[in-house]
């Protein structure tokens, strides 16, 4: 299946079990319902599943996007990517450089965080589909965040590279997420505003 990137970004959900209070598919259905446009399996940090238990839950919500035409990405975890027969993979500063990442998976939708100017001169932004953007507003989430960097600079990546695809990320709630897109953003990348909602369905309607 080939997708769009820039119609992708638009409501695009990440979580593990560690950011769910129910089941993870019952969250993940009740999302897809409410019309997300990508789903991100970023089992990670305090709390999440390791081994064959992770790999498990992916599998499970990877055949729940399957059902659904919802791309399904997974964070850093190379190993999982053809286990899981990923759609993309999204890697932060500290993982596999997105070169190499373009090289073993010539076909797959490449996204990297990126948090300052510094970290986007020493990416290789030509191998990579999107961009992340964040964190747009204060999150408790992420423990190791990076210091705020506001819609600004969803602005300025705009700026420098019109052309390329950027979902916004970090603290984005259905309040604040008109910030994001009046910026310039192809969407909203967000965890605690859909795993905690209370109407899952609804938030992602607004968002
Ligand atoms: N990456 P929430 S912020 C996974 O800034 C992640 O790169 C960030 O969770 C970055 O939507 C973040 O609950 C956590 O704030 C996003």
């Amino acid at each position: 299946m080939s997708w769009n990137v820039n119609e992708l970004l638009r409501k695009y959900l990440i979580f593990g079990s560690q950011n769910c209070r129910h089941d993870p598919e019952k969250v993940l259905e009740e999302a897809i319902k409410g019309g997300i446009t990508a789903f991100q399996f970023r089992e990670k940090g305090l709390r999440s599943l390791e081994g064959e238990e992770k790999a498990e839950l992916g599998w499970k919500l990877r055949l729940l996007c399957r059902k659904h035409s919802i791309p399904f990405f997974i964070n850093d975890d190379i190993d999982l990517a053809d286990r899981l027969e990923v759609d993309g993979i999204h890697v932060g500063q500290d993982d596999m450089s997105a070169q190499e990442l373009r090289k073993r998976f010539p076909d797959k939708i490449i996204g990297l965080s990126v948090s300052n100017d510094r970290e986007v001169e020493q990416s290789p932004i030509k191998s990579v589909d999107y961009l992340g953007a964040g964190p747009m507003f204060p999150t408790a989430t992420k423990e190791d965040v990076k210091p705020v960097v506001g819609v600004q600079w969803i602005q300025k990546l705009k700026s420098n590279y019109p052309d390329l695809p950027v979902v916004g990320i970090g603290g984005i709630t259905t309040s604040n997420a008109y910030q994001v897109m009046e910026a310039g953003a192809q969407g909203v990348a967000v965890i605690s505003a859909v795993t905690h909602a209370h109407n899952i369905i609804e938030t992602v309607h607004k968002l």
